[in-house]
């Protein structure tokens, strides 16, 4: 249970999750208690809590929530509320349901007798397919009012898998010389992540994950090629293929634009209708570990050989290389960093245009090895996923990386690391600009207006909160930082002068 308390039902419910054991995180902002809520529910596939106090602080979470519905994580969000009878003076008070309504799987003021219940039965709806965000109101009179004891509430089975679009895809792939699998969120829990290793290996043809599906499909073995966000270079890939097998694919993963291909496709989702841009030729809805061990026993026969996968595959890292051309490139901090991390380190990456190196070049062999935020893609995520993940996991330590406009954004969660003792090293790709904005503006031969401002120095920051730190710059070696920001066991961060001037040609190459 992460977040700021207001001095309303926030308060009972702290307590009331003391007296069972469940452990209140406070954080320094809503935004990045929601999104360490919904972080914990992604990895475990358990709602995570994120309690708010009425007004200002339901508002201020509201970018976290937005986080949680774009990338169909499982959380709870409970907001303070007045007491109904009590609207004036209306101090405070907001229609906080209708902020809260287009990013919110269900919504619901919780009120005796039946408050119990109706929590069960909310819960189970956020982590249901797709998970998502559910908005609960609670005032204090209610939080301390007596209640029912819970009924409980049956989930309703999953749902059969359609034999006649199992059909329809088993003749597809058996026709197929040259299929191309693309694995996305949906299989990063249980089995699905075997079930889709099972269909790639049916498949035999090159495999690509979406951002949040990074590693699911070992990037050390010989299938994945690489990653799949629909852009220009990914789909270099997919033109050669005679059929594009979509395995557990959110279609807020793909960048918008016009589907390019004519080769049929085949979806396997969890649930049905989907946005994709394509219509598939065959859809199916259902449990995606079933899907996905039913259609690998399908006959299939591939041509592509072991030389044309590989080629692929260097193919695409070579493309997203950034050359930047005087000090060091984001590739080289990103390398070393990844050299030098302890093994069972687990990386969150942020926002921008340092995005692109840390998550081609971060090798990847598990789900979750790699956070990112890629459907809502918000800046200040990189800092509170990796604790989240650091609370969740504290065998594993967490890395961050992040570019300078998102670690202001998150700059107050190191006070939480640093209380927490957390084993959390930030790394900071200092260049002083909000650089995916700055290449784009300049793309568009616009002056650079409102995407530079003077370095900051995180470093000094950091240690005000309590974290060790260093400065890197752009010519001294990384290496002493990076060594002695692992060896120890709590919050460090480095800030680490980056050239950004490789981003935009690396930018062209990726989308075009
Ligand atoms: C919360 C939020 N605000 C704004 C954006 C739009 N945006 C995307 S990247 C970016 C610049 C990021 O700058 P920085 O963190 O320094 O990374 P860099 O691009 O310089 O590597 C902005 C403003 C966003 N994605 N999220
Ligand atoms: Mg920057």
């Amino acid at each position: 249970m992460f977040g700021v308390p207001g001095g309303g039902s926030s308060l009972d419910l702290i307590d009331a999750a003391a007296d069972r054991g469940i452990e209140f995180v406070l954080c320094r902002t809503e935004t990045a208690a929601a999104i360490m809520a919904a972080v914990t529910g992604e990895l475990t596939g358990v709602p995570g809590i994120v309690l708010t106090g009425i007004g200002p602080g339901a508002a201020s979470v509201v970018n976290g929530i937005a986080y949680a519905s774009l990338e169909r994580a499982p959380v709870i969000v409970f907001t303070d509320a007045h007491d109904e009878a009590a609207t004036a003076p209306p101090h405070q008070i907001f229609d906080q349901p209708s902020l809260f309504a287009p990013i919110s799987k269900a919504q619901q003021r919780l009120t005796p007798p039946d408050g119990s219940t109706s929590f069960e039965r909310l819960f189970d709806l956020a982590a249901a397919e797709p998970p998502g965000p559910v908005h609960i109101n609670l005032s204090a009179k209610d939080a301390g009012a007596d209640c029912a004891a819970a009924v409980s509430w049956e989930a309703l089975p999953a749902p059969e898998i359609d034999p006649d679009p199992m059909q329809k895809a088993s003749e597809l792939l058996a026709s197929a010389t040259r299929p191309a699998l693309i694995v996305g969120l949906q299989c990063r829990i249980g089995g699905r992540a075997e079930a889709a290793n099972t269909l790639a290996d049916a498949i035999c043809g090159p495999v690509m994950t979406t951002y949040k599906a990074k590693g699911i499909v070992p990037e050390s073995g010989p299938l994945n090629v690489g990653l799949y966000t629909g852009a220009m270079l990914d789909n270099s890939v997919l033109r050669e293929a005679d059929l594009i097998v979509f395995c557990g694919v959110d279609p807020v993963e793909m960048i918008p634009g016009k589907w390019p291909h004519s080769t049929p496709t085949i979806v396997l989702s969890e649930t049905p209708r989907l946005a994709f841009p394509f219509e598939p030729d065959a859809e199916i809805a259902g449990p995606v570990e079933d899907s996905a061990c039913r259609l690998a026993q399908s006959p299939s026969s591939s041509a592509w050989t072991p030389e044309e996968i590989n080629g692929h595959r260097a193919r695409l890292r070579d493309t997203v290389a950034n050359n930047a051309t005087s000090q060091r490139s984001p590739d080289d901090i990103v390398d070393a960093v990844a050299a030098a991390a302890p093994k069972g380190a687990r990386l969150a990456v942020d926002a921008g245009a340092h995005m692109f190196s840390a998550m081609a070049r971060w090798p990847a062999n598990a789900p979750h090895d790699v956070l990112k935020s890629n459907g809502l893609s918000t800046m200040g995520y990189a800092v509170p996923a990796a604790l989240a993940s650091w609370l969740q996991e504290p065998a594993s330590p967490a890395v961050a990386i992040t570019g300078d406009g998102g670690m202001m954004m998150s700059l107050a969660e190191l006070s939480t690391a640093a209380r927490l003792g957390a084993n959390l090293t930030v790394i900071v790709l200092n260049d002083a600009a909000l650089s995916l904005i700055d290449i784009k503006q300049q793309r568009q031969q616009r002056p650079p207006l409102g995407v530079r401002y003077p370095r900051a120095d995180f470093a000094a920051a950091a240690r005000g909160m309590g974290c060790d730190a260093w400065t890197v710059g752009g010519q001294d070696p990384l290496e002493f930082a990076l060594a002695e920001a692992f060896e120890s066991e709590g919050p460090t961060l480095i800030d680490v002068s980056v050239d950004p001037s490789g981003y935009r040609e690396q930018l062209i190459a990726l989308r075009g």
